[in-house]
């Protein structure tokens, strides 16, 4: 069964075919709760996953860069604030701080409804809420440094994110997927999967 990747963000979906076989990115514009990223992604894949027709499981990112000096902005605000002040400004707002120490965190939200058929423990048939919905989260961060940017590749704030002498930019999908947020977050998830019983 294909996995939904409910993302606006082409970035994210290519990242996580390194780690899922069967990924399928998605538009679908889920309300975006207030709350930190683990609550944002559970409700968006949750809302999700009922609007796609409540069958194929569904994946959902929520991001945030979070600067030390600036008491954690952007976080929350990241994808507002890279579509209105911009990457460069992020980083001239940087710039005047000693301290640019950064971490990448982010979330995702696997939403689907386990197929118990077959599998009901004492055997015991309720007849209700056997395969309602559940979701798992998972979660990953980077320690990072705010630097001039540099590189092409990545999406984001990658080419102001510094990891090991290094911006995420000027890494190869692998290689960012090795060290990055995502890729934590992804391997954990793949490794869930992998345990888990067939749909
Ligand atoms: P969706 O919500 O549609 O998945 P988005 O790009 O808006 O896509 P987020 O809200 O999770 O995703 O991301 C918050 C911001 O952080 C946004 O500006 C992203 O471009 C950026 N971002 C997320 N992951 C990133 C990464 O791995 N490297 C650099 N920037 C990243
Ligand atoms: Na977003």
């Amino acid at each position: 069964m294909p996995i939904r990747f409910v993302t606006s963000n082409e970035g994210k979906a290519d990242e996580a075919r390194e780690y899922l076989d069967d990924v399928e990115r998605v538009d679908y514009d889920y309300t975006e709760v207030q709350g930190d990223l683990a609550t944002v992604a559970a409700a968006g894949a949750r809302e999700a996953f009922e609007a796609l027709g409540g069958v194929d499981p569904v994946l959902v990112d929520d991001a945030g860069l979070f600067v030390r000096a600036l008491d954690g902005f952007p976080g929350p605000y990241s994808s507002f604030v890279e579509d209105t002040l911009g990457v460069d400004r992020v980083w001239r707002l940087c710039e005047a701080e000693d301290d640019r120490r950064a971490h990448f965190r982010t979330v995702l939200a696997y939403a689907h409804r386990p197929d118990d058929a077959g599998d009901g423990g004492d055997g015991e048939e309720t007849g209700e809420s056997d395969n309602a919905v559940q979701v798992e989260t998972f979660e990953g961060s980077v320690p990072g440094t705010i630097v001039a940017p540099r590189g092409d590749g990545g999406f984001g704030y990658d080419p102001i994110f510094e990891h090991d002498g290094t911006t995420m930019a000027e890494m190869s999908t692998a290689e960012k997927n090795a060290v990055s947020h995502r890729g934590r977050a992804l391997a954990k998830f793949a490794d869930w999967l992998a345990g888990e019983p067939a749909d």
